[in-house]
């Protein structure tokens, strides 16, 4: 396992220097901001991220995201140009020594929560999505005044609509051809450079706002292997995207996809499952829902070799930032994370 850290790049409040100082702590996770969605990252842009990284002694492999144009999920004719960046960015990217490449293909919203900052009875605070809450938003709707923290801050409410109302007439059968579309433009360019190509689980693993979302389930996964039956088709087994679902076992999908040397990279993280939705908790097993000793001994057992990070931490400690991505829970989700990878092996090494 090689343990990484997301960084939001030279505006990210948590600092390079102290991701160096988490125990077992190899690899950044990060991407170039600074380019619209569908463009080529400048050779100059992935340099700079490149020399940070390693000047403090971290390494560069992974990329998340490297985000698919809505044009390519629709199937527009534009698609083709959008596909050929894309194959750009991933030889540019293979060219700097990136191994691993993390995308999503969620139909204009990305992951989705009611609230940011909801306190749990310890006094921490969490990210939380509640059902109820999600249904009184219509995205379509001008009047509606509400909008969920997730959400892309680059549309303006009026392209929001237009973009939306694209998707009313695709149905889940269209995405799943144009997701076949892009992946048959890009994975040969991907095997080429070496590079795995690993998808994000759809966040909630369901559809909102009625529009399609299709990478949330067992069987659905194995359907996106089959569409291009190469290794570096691969997955992010993103366990809190894929674990607020009680119909997906985490454990299962760990050990099944691992087996398959498919499993190229691990968001791990807790959720507590709740009738009506969901809450993000600490990383310990006893916090939430998922058996995280489970799901990493069901990585180490099937041979699991590739990237983890540990997911959204809690706001602890009273410290403030960006939703998610503090420094101290995640810090302590590290340590956790080390801990089960560290009993897990020496249980496996010394009886299989
Ligand atoms: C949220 C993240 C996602 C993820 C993308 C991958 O915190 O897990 O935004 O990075 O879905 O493309």
């Amino acid at each position: 396992m090689k343990l990484s850290f997301r960084w939001y790049g030279e505006d990210d409040k948590v600092t390079l220097e102290q991701i160096r100082q988490i125990p077992g702590m190899e690899s950044v996770v990060t991407a170039v901001y600074d380019v619209p969605v569908g463009e080529v990252w400048s050779r100059e842009s992935i340099s700079r991220l490149k020399e940070l990284t390693q000047q403090a002694g971290l390494k560069f492999q992974v990329i998340e995201s490297v985000p698919v144009h809505e044009d390519i999920k629709l199937g527009k004719p534009s698609r083709d140009r959008y596909i050929q960046n894309y194959c750009e960015n991933i030889r540019r990217l293979a060219e700097a020594g990136i191994q691993c490449i993390c995308y999503n293909f969620m139909p204009v919203f990305d992951w989705t929560r009611t609230q940011l900052d909801h306190p749990l009875a310890d006094g921490s605070t969490s990210l939380v999505y509640y059902q109820e809450q999600v249904e009184q938003v219509d995205p379509l709707k001008s009047d509606s005044d509400l909008t969920l923290p997730g959400w892309d801050a680059s549309y303006s409410r009026e392209e929001l609509r237009d973009v939306v109302a694209q998707y009313q007439a695709l149905t889940e059968e269209d995405l799943w051809a144009n997701l076949k579309y892009f992946l048959e433009g890009i994975i040969p360019t991907a095997a080429e450079c070496g590079v795995n190509m690993a998808i994000h689980q759809d966040d909630p693993c369901w559809s909102i706002f009625g529009l399609p979302r299709i990478i949330t389930c067992e069987e659905n996964l194995d359907r996106f292997l089959k569409l291009v039956d190469d290794p570096h088709n691969g997955l992010t087994l993103c366990c809190g995207s894929l674990g607020c679902s009680p119909k997906n076992d985490v454990v299962k999908l760990a050990a099944k996809y691992a087996k398959m040397g498919r499993i190229h990279f691990v968001h791990l993280r807790n959720v507590q499952i709740l009738p009506n939705g969901f809450e993000e908790r600490a990383h310990l097993s006893q916090c939430g829902s998922l058996d995280m000793y489970g799901i990493v001994k069901a990585l180490v057992e099937n041979g699991f070799d590739g990237y983890v990070r540990p997911d959204h931490g809690r706001m602890i400690w009273g410290e403030t930032g960006r939703a998610g991505y503090g420094l101290y829970d995640r810090a302590l989700g590290a340590a956790y994370i080390n801990g089960l990878f560290e009993a897990a092996e020496k249980e496996y090494a010394a009886h299989g």
